[in-house]
């Protein structure tokens, strides 16, 4: 059977829900004009984001790796969090005036979902805002713009930029053993952070309804959280701009931008 596109028979699950859980991808900060991964915001010179999103790209060529986070983090401080944020965020709060519960669990490592108030929040693949050390593993909270003086006006995402080769040295260093620090995010090929998962784990087998927005659905373990709600017999609803290879299992699909269609199913 087809997923329903029946907004009102949807909302009536929202009111009557008492446990949701938010599923987000890169989708959900598209209209916040930050790049997704796929589609044509995922390319950064002439590289896919999953070929420098991984330890060997660091460890081979830390100077453009930072370039490219570097050029992310600067991207995203310019930018709002946008009305599916707000309406995500919103929704959170009228819940629990209500004594119920939403939880976000985004793919995101852009700030839009904190800085629109959303407060349960697991982020299950770290933030471009965080550091972590190399040398003594310490986590930091840092937005330097830049993130070092070597970065400044470094990290243009054309094809034909040149790479700043910055040396080690001046690359972005830990405040306590001046060792060297990599994004603190997880790249492919790294597990998750167990307390993350086993968080995760918890809101996806206790929820009553879940929400599945602007993610292709193509990175595990994170496209097996919708899939394995539905599979529980909860209605599971995707907002996305196009059918992606779970679409299939879910009850609901709403096509079109989130930032329409979520305030939409989530407003009062
Ligand atoms: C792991 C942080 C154990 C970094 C990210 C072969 C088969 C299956 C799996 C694997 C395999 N080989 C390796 C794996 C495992 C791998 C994986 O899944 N690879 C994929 C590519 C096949 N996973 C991992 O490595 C994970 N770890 O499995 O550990 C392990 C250990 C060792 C060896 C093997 C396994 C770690 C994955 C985490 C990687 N880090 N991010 C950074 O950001 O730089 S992933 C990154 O990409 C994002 O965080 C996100 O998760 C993913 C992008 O996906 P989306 O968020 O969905 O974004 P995307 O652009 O793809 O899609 C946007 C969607 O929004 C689209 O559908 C579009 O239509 C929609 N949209 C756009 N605009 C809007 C919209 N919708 C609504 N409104 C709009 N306006
Ligand atoms: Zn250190």
């Amino acid at each position: 059977m087809p997923p329903s596109a029946d907004m009102e028979t949807f909302r009536k699950l929202v009111n009557a829900a008492k446990h949701v859980v938010i599923l987000t991808g890169a989708g959900v900060s598209a209209e916040s004009g930050v790049p997704t991964f796929r589609g044509a915001g995922g390319y950064w010179r002439q590289f896919e984001a999953q070929q420098l999103a991984t330890l060997q790209a660091f460890r081979k060529n830390p100077s453009l790796v930072w370039e490219f986070y570097h050029y992310r983090r600067e991207v995203v401080l310019t930018k709002e969090p946008n009305p599916a944020h707000l309406a995500i965020a919103e929704f959170e709060k009228r819940l629990q005036h209500e004594g119920k519960k939403v939880v976000v669990i985004t793919q995101n490592v852009d700030d839009l979902h904190v800085r629109a108030g959303t407060e349960k929040l697991i982020r299950l693949h770290g933030s471009l805002f965080q550091t972590k050390c190399m040398n003594c593993s310490d986590i930091a909270v840092n937005f330097d713009s830049p993130i070092c003086p070597a970065l400044k006006d470094k990290g243009k995402p054309d094809t034909n930029a040149e790479d700043a080769r910055i040396p080690v040295e001046s690359l972005p260093r830990c405040q306590k053993c001046q060792g060297l620090v990599r994004p603190g995010v997880i790249w492919f090929g790294e597990n998750l952070n167990e307390g993350d998962l086993t968080a995760a784990g918890k809101e996806l087998e206790e929820c009553d309804l879940c929400l599945v927005v602007g993610t292709s659905s193509v990175v595990y373990p994170a496209a097996m959280f919708a899939p394995q709600v539905a599979a529980r017999g909860v209605p599971v609803a995707e907002f996305n701009l196009e059918s992606t290879p779970a679409t299939s299992r879910f009850g609901f699909h709403f096509e079109g931008p989130c930032g329409k269609t979520l305030p939409q199913a989530l407003s009062p």
